[in-house]
């Protein structure tokens, strides 16, 4: 594209047709909708970017958080005269829609769909627009309502140095159930367009707080996946990033990619086309996909690092990948019902083979990081391996318990059937005695955990091996830990944690559960780990007794008692903790299966884990707790 005239504009269809029919323009009169009228304007502004000919965006978000104004220093939105109709471009510009693909041909790719396009849909559904272009040394205006223009293009006799354009525009409430934007997202997306455009200076002012942040990375989309990773919590397993940036002439395409394994149980792929986000990904993303599992086979094969009878999935290799793939592409074809799905073929193999041999180099020529990552996938292969392995031998197999060395501290039951069996892993030597007491002896063994339990997440393994207390619970367990968890030789089927009710106990069951969750992950995820919920309060009335948990229940039950008989008597006692308890009233409230409540430990939807299993791991006792309690299922019926 060389230069421009008002010639190249094509006229198509009038803008009554989106007003009449917003949702098609842009998807709903919602706050995503209103929201994309902003997007549609930024995007234009990222694309004179992208093109080269500017370098800073401004969005100003105005007092009443109806309206906005968005500017660019780019060339400014060109004003001469349309030869045929003898209008100026930037009129012909705003009032005309496009249809996207007219332009293709001599079109750079964009950020957001194609020059222009999209700004005449935010003039039909703005109650006012204002365009302002600097341009030649003087500064224009025009004027709109509802997309029809109320004042004819205006030289403001500004003369300035300067280039550049201006949108001010207000979305019409007669469209849209409401017409406030939303700080925080116009915030987040911006950020986003930042990062994905290295370089481009993005401005954020809000008039009602006076508030002014600049987004600016430098790192581009390497900066991105690092603030992902960083907010997962979750550590990167090698300290280099992956990454290739590629732009091919002749078909105009640009790939950028970056990516890094960490801890994290999840996977996180943030993928874009032209600066759109692909939620569902498609063609791109599996390209990326398939390219990854090829490299990283190919190095685990010419290294021979895979044991043998282990099988290793594409899945056990993307398990904790982070990636952020960004590709610009002409006319990319979307699908489904969002159309949040790449569909262009080429795009998959184009992607496959640049990330492949750029992959497979890059791992030949980093040999920690290969190391780091090789380690990384088997990790994932061998849990994913013990739990399936496990959960098929749980009822086929009848197992013996093994006495190997036990604990001394551990009173054992006498059954040596484990799916019978029930530890309980108790807090405090006094209440370890009660529940030895108030315990049934042939299925109930109870192990008590004296001095401090060692973060998990904090220590290192063998630091944890020689901490007393947790070597306790492993040898109790008998089923080892880590890379050698063998869950079919775990000697009790319901491990209960038991702990009194208040922070302490807490802070002993969090750590407990973080060290089941690092090491012996696949005995959460069959179901073996419990959390027992023993009575905070006593009350009795009358002939009587009633528990209860925690304070609500208390009042739940004074209320009840209350509502039969006014003026009852009753006698509350509360439980300073587990050692107070007489044997047998444990074994009323708390050990006995038929009376007690525990509530079996479960991990989260995938969705929910990277903020969550952060939460766990912290340093927040209580965070970490209410996490446990929320995620927890009441396993009453389980106790069958
Ligand atoms: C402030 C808010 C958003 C923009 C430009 C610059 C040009 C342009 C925009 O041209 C017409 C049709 C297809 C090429 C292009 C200026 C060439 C020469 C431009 C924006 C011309 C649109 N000089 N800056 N549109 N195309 N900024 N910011 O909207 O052939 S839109």
């Amino acid at each position: 594209m060389s230069s421009y005239s008002g010639a190249d504009i094509i006229v198509l269809e009038g803008l009554e047709a989106v007003r009449k029919r917003p949702g098609m323009y842009i998807g709903g009169t919602g706050k995503p909708g209103l929201h994309h009228l902003l997007w549609e304007i930024v995007d234009n502004g990222v694309d004179e970017a992208v093109n080269g000919y500017a370098d800073c965006i401004q969005v100003t978000l105005h007092k009443d958080r109806k309206s906005v104004t968005v500017q660019d220093n780019g060339r400014g939105i060109p004003v001469d005269p349309h030869p045929k109709k003898k209008i100026p471009a930037l009129e012909v510009i705003l009032t005309t829609l496009h249809s996207g693909g007219k332009f293709e041909g001599d079109q750079y790719i964009t950020s957001g769909g194609l020059h222009g396009v999209g700004a005449s849909v935010v003039n039909a559904l703005s109650v006012e627009l204002i365009a302002q272009v600097r341009r030649g040394g003087t500064t224009y205006e025009q004027r709109f309502q509802r997309g029809q223009p109320v004042t004819k293009l205006k030289d403001l006799d500004k003369r300035t140095k300067s280039t550049g354009t201006s949108i001010y525009f207000a979305p019409d409430p007669e469209i849209f159930e409401s017409t406030e934007f939303d700080t925080k997202r116009i915030q987040e997306q911006l950020e986003i367009k930042s990062y994905l455009n290295r370089g481009l200076r993005i401005l954020f002012r809000d008039e009602s707080t006076r508030e002014e942040i600049e987004y600016m990375h430098e790192g581009g989309i390497v900066d991105y996946l690092g603030h992902l990773i960083q907010e997962s919590k979750t550590p990167a397993v090698h300290p280099e990033v992956f990454s290739i940036l590629q732009d091919t002439l002749e078909d105009a395409t640009r790939i950028e990619i970056a990516l890094q394994w960490t801890e994290s149980t999840r996977e996180c792929i943030k993928s874009y086309v032209n600066g759109i986000p692909t939620h569902d990904g498609g063609t791109h993303e599996q390209g990326f996909k398939d390219a990854v599992r090829m490299a990283v086979r190919s190095w685990m094969d010419t290294h021979d690092v895979i044991p043998r009878g282990l099988d290793v999935t594409s899945d056990d290799i993307r398990e904790g990948l982070f990636g952020v793939i960004n590709m610009f592409m002409s006319d990319p074809q979307f699908q489904g019902q969002t159309k949040d799905k790449l569909n262009n073929p080429s795009a998959r193999s184009l992607v496959n083979s640049t990330v492949r041999i750029a992959l497979e180099q890059f791992l030949n020529t980093h040999p920690s990081a290969s190391d780091a990552i090789g380690a990384r996938v088997l990790q994932s292969a061998r849990a994913r391996h013990a739990s399936r392995a496990a959960a098929k031998s749980v009822r086929s197999k009848a197992r013996q318990r093994r006495r190997l060395t036990l604990p001394g501290k551990l009173a054992d039951c006498s059954s040596m059937d484990p799916a019978e069996g029930e530890l309980f892993i108790v807090e405090g030597d006094s209440a370890g005695g009660s529940a030895k007491q108030g315990r049934d002896r042939k299925t109930q063994a109870v192990l008590p955990l004296r001095g401090k339990v060692l973060n998990a997440e904090q220590a290192t393994a063998n630091k944890l091996r020689n901490n007393t207390e947790l070597s306790n619970v492993v040898q109790a367990l008998g089923c080892g830990m880590g890379t050698n968890l063998e869950p079919e030789k775990l000697r009790y089927h319901k491990v209960i944690l038991l702990m009194d009710a208040d922070s302490d106990g807490h802070h002993i069951a969090t750590l407990m559960l973080t060290f089941f969750y690092r090491y012996m992950r696949p005995l959460i995820d069959l179901g073996h780990i419990f959390i027992a919920e023993p009575p905070l309060y006593r009350l009795d009335a009358g002939k009587q007794t009633y528990w209860a948990l925690d304070d609500a229940e208390k009042t739940r039950i004074e209320k009840r008692l209350r509502r039969k008989n006014a003026r009852i008597k009753i006698d509350v006692q509360r439980f300073k903790g587990l050692g107070e308890m007489m044997p047998q009233t444990l074994k009323e409230t708390t050990l006995d299966p038929a009376k007690r409540r525990i509530l079996q430990v479960t991990i989260p939807e995938k969705t929910k884990a990277e903020h969550t299993i952060a939460g766990l791991m912290g340093r927040d006792a209580s965070v970490r707790y209410r996490f446990i309690m929320e995620n927890a299922r009441n396993a009453d019926d389980l106790d069958v």
